[in-house]
C-alpha cells in the first residue's frame, strides 16, 4: 500500500515536472515566430475611449486609459459610459490590414484594462462589451478571425492585478469608491481567473498573453492564474505576472534599453503620442522617421517593438496613427530583410547608425550620411560585396585598413530616415576595437557609451545621453582606446551624478599613463549630473593610447553614475 502510494506520488511529481520543464530547443521553437517578428501592434481600446481624456468638461492629465483613476470617477458613473459605447465603425479586417500594411507580424489588444471593462463576451461578469453596450458584438472574436485570415498572431493584454470596477480589484491602484471594497483574492478567483480561462479557451491559438502592473501579486496569487497557461502550451507570456515569475519576455515601457536585456528576450512597448488609450486632444505624434529609427534601434539590440494605437469610441484607429504606420510599412516593404529574423549588432556602438545581421550579411542602417561618402565599418572580415539593400545589382567600392572596412557611398542619402547598406562577409563578424578620436579643436570625449566596461556590476543605462550606473563593485572599471594626434596639456573634467549618502568614493582617470585623482561629491541624486574639474594632464605621444577610469575606494553604496570624461586642450 505504502509503496503504491509512493510510486503514484513519484509519477505525479514527474508528470508535473514534465509539464513545467521545456528543453532549450523546445523553448527556441516556441519563441521562433516572436523572435523573427520584430514588430507588433499594441491596441489599447476600452470604455476610456468614450471620455477620450475629458471628464465633465475638464481635460484630465496623464494617460487616457487611467482617466477613471486619475479623475476618481465613481464606479457607477464610469460604468454608465458603457451605454454610450457603440463602436459601429469597428472593422476587424481593416485594423488587421493596417497592422499588416505596417509590416507588423502580431497584435496585442487590451482584453481588459485596469478599469475592469472586458472587451469580450464574458460569462464571468456582465461588465463587458457584449452584455453592457448597445454594440452587442465581441470584437476579440472578430479580431481573432481576422488575424487568422491575414496570418497575423493575436495576443491578449490582461491587467490581472488591477480592476477598479469589481469589488476587491482596486487595492493596488488606489481606492476612491466604497463599491470597490472587497478582497483581492476573491476578485482574482471570481473574476480574473474565469476571464483569463475564457480568453485562453474561446479564441483559438493565441500568440501572447500580456500581463501588466503586478502590484500585490504574491506567489500564491500568481499561482491562481499561471496554471491556466497550460490551456495554450505555445503561448508566450511577459514578465509582468508577478509572484517572482519571469515569463518569456522583458517589457521595457516607453524606453529602449541601452544594450537590450542580455540573456533575455525583450520587447519595448511604446506609444505614438503620449497616451495608450485614445485622447482626443493628444497630438504629440512621433515622426515616421523616429518610429522607423526606433524599430531599427530595437532590432539592432535584438528586441521587438510593440507600437501602440488607441482607437476611438467609434472603433476607428486615428488617422495620424494610420499615416505613420503606413510610412513605417513603406520603409519595411523595401528594407524588411534587414529587420525580420535578424540578430543583434555585433558592434557596441556605431557613430553613423545601427547594424543588424544575418549569417553572411551585415545590414548597416545609416542614420547620419557621411559627408565624405565614406562609411567606416569597424569589422575585421573582408567585405566580399557591398551594395544598397534597395539596389543589389550596383556594387559599392570598398577598401580596408586597420580600422576596418570603408564602403564608398553615393553622395546623398537615398532614404533620409535610414538607408540600409549591405556588407557581405564570410564567417562570423569580427568587430574591431574602435578608438576615440580628437575633435577638430583637440577635445577628447570619453563617453560612457563608447567605453569598454569591465566588471560585474557597472553597466550602461539611460535613454538619451547614456551613463554607467550600478557601480557598486569597487573593482569595476571603464576603458577606452584613444587616437591622439595633438599631444599637449589638457584639462580633465568629469560629468557625474551621485545620490545623497553615497558620496566620498575616490577614483582615478588615467590617460597615456598620466593620472588625475578625484573624490566624488554628492550631486543630490543619481540623475542630477554635474561637471567637475579634476585637473590637468599631459599627453606626450601621438597614436593609440589607453584611457581608463577606476575606483580607488567606495565608502558607501556605489561609486558614481558617470556620463563622460572630457579632456579639453589648455592654451599653450
Ligand atoms: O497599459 C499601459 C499603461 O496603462 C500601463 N502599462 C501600459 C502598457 C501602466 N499602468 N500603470 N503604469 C503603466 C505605470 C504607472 C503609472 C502611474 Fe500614473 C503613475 C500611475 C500613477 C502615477 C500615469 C500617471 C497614470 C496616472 C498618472
Amino acid at each position: 500500500m505504502r509503496s503504491t502510494l509512493l510510486v503514484v506520488g513519484l509519477l505525479f511529481v514527474a508528470g508535473v515536472a514534465l509539464a513545467q520543464t521545456e528543453t532549450p530547443e523546445q523553448r527556441d521553437a516556441r519563441m521562433k515566430w516572436w523572435r523573427e517578428a520584430r514588430f507588433g501592434m499594441f491596441i489599447h481600446w476600452g470604455l476610456y475611449a468614450v471620455p477620450a481624456g475629458t471628464w465633465k468638461g475638464q481635460q484630465i492629465g496623464g494617460i487616457g486609459e487611467w482617466i477613471m483613476n486619475t479623475a476618481k470617477i465613481p464606479v457607477a458613473e464610469y460604468a454608465a459610459l458603457a451605454g454610450q459605447f457603440n463602436p459601429v465603425k469597428f472593422d476587424a479586417d481593416q485594423w488587421v490590414a493596417i497592422a499588416k500594411n505596417a509590416g507588423m507580424k502580431y497584435i496585442v489588444i487590451t482584453s481588459k484594462h485596469h478599469d475592469g471593462f472586458a472587451m469580450f463576451r464574458s460569462q464571468a461578469t456582465p461588465f463587458n462589451i457584449y452584455d453592457a453596450t448597445p454594440f452587442k458584438r465581441d470584437p476579440l472574436r472578430e479580431l481573432a478571425d481576422a488575424c487568422q485570415r491575414a496570418g497575423l498572431k493575436l495576443g491578449f493584454y490582461y491587467s490581472q492585478a488591477q480592476d477598479w470596477h469589481h469589488p476587491g480589484g482596486a487595492a493596488a491602484g488606489g481606492h476612491w469608491d466604497p463599491a470597490q471594497d472587497g478582497s483581492m483574492d476573491d476578485y482574482l478567483r471570481d473574476i480574473a481567473v474565469p476571464k483569463v480561462r475564457e480568453l485562453l479557451t474561446n479564441y483559438g491559438p493565441l500568440g501572447v498573453l500580456w500581463w501588466d502592473t503586478p502590484v500585490d501579486m504574491t506567489r500564491e496569487r500568481a499561482d491562481m492564474l499561471r496554471p491556466l497557461l497550460s490551456l495554450q502550451p505555445q503561448i508566450i507570456t511577459n514578465n509582468r505576472l508577478g509572484g517572482g515569475y519571469e515569463g518569456d519576455t522583458e517589457t521595457p515601457e516607453q524606453t529602449i534599453p541601452a544594450t537590450g536585456t542580455p540573456g533575455r528576450d525583450w520587447e519595448t512597448c511604446m506609444t505614438m503620442n503620449d497616451t495608450w488609450g485614445y485622447k482626443s486632444y493628444d497630438n504629440n505624434w512621433k515622426s515616421p522617421q523616429t518610429l522607423i529609427r526606433n524599430l531599427i534601434d530595437i532590432a539592432s539590440k535584438g528586441g521587438n517593438y510593440l507600437l501602440n494605437v488607441g482607437p476611438t469610441a467609434e472603433g476607428v484607429i486615428p488617422e495620424p496613427s494610420v499615416e505613420r504606420l503606413a510610412a513605417v510599412g513603406k520603409w519595411l516593404q523595401a528594407n524588411g530583410e534587414a529587420i525580420y529574423a535578424t540578430s543583434a549588432s555585433p558592434f557596441k556602438k556605431l557613430a553613423w547608425g545601427r547594424c543588424t545581421q544575418k549569417p553572411g550579411k551585415l545590414y548597416l542602417h545609416v542614420f547620419s550620411w557621411p559627408q565624405d561618402g565614406k562609411l567606416l565599418v569597424p569589422v575585421g572580415n573582408t567585405v566580399t560585396r557591398a551594395y544598397l539593400l534597395t539596389a543589389p545589382d550596383q556594387a559599392l567600392a570598398t577598401s580596408a585598413d586597420e580600422r576596418g572596412v570603408t564602403i564608398l557611398l553615393p553622395p546623398t542619402a537615398p532614404d533620409p530616415a535610414a538607408t540600409v547598406v549591405v556588407g557581405e562577409i564570410e564567417g562570423e563578424p569580427v568587430p574591431l576595437a574602435t578608438s576615440v578620436t580628437q575633435a577638430a579643436d583637440g577635445t577628447i570625449t570619453l563617453s560612457a557609451a563608447d567605453a569598454d566596461i569591465i566588471g560585474e556590476s557597472v553597466r550602461l543605462e539611460g535613454d538619451q545621453e547614456l551613463n554607467v550606473g550600478y557601480w557598486v563593485n569597487v573593482n569595476d572599471m571603464l576603458q577606452w582606446q584613444v587616437r591622439v594626434d595633438k599631444p599637449g596639456d589638457y584639462m580633465v573634467t568629469v560629468n557625474l551624478a551621485c545620490d545623497v549618502g553615497s558620496g566620498g568614493s575616490t577614483y582615478v582617470v588615467v590617460v597615456d599613463d598620466q593620472a588625475v585623482v578625484g573624490k566624488v561629491a554628492e550631486t543630490g541624486g543619481w540623475r542630477n549630473y554635474e561637471t567637475v574639474e579634476l585637473g590637468p594632464i599631459r599627453l606626450t605621444q601621438t597614436g593609440l593610447v589607453r584611457a581608463c577610469v577606476r575606483a580607488l575606494t567606495k565608502p558607501n553604496l556605489a561609486v558614481m553614475n558617470l556620463r563622460s570624461v572630457v579632456l579639453k586642450p589648455l592654451a599653450q
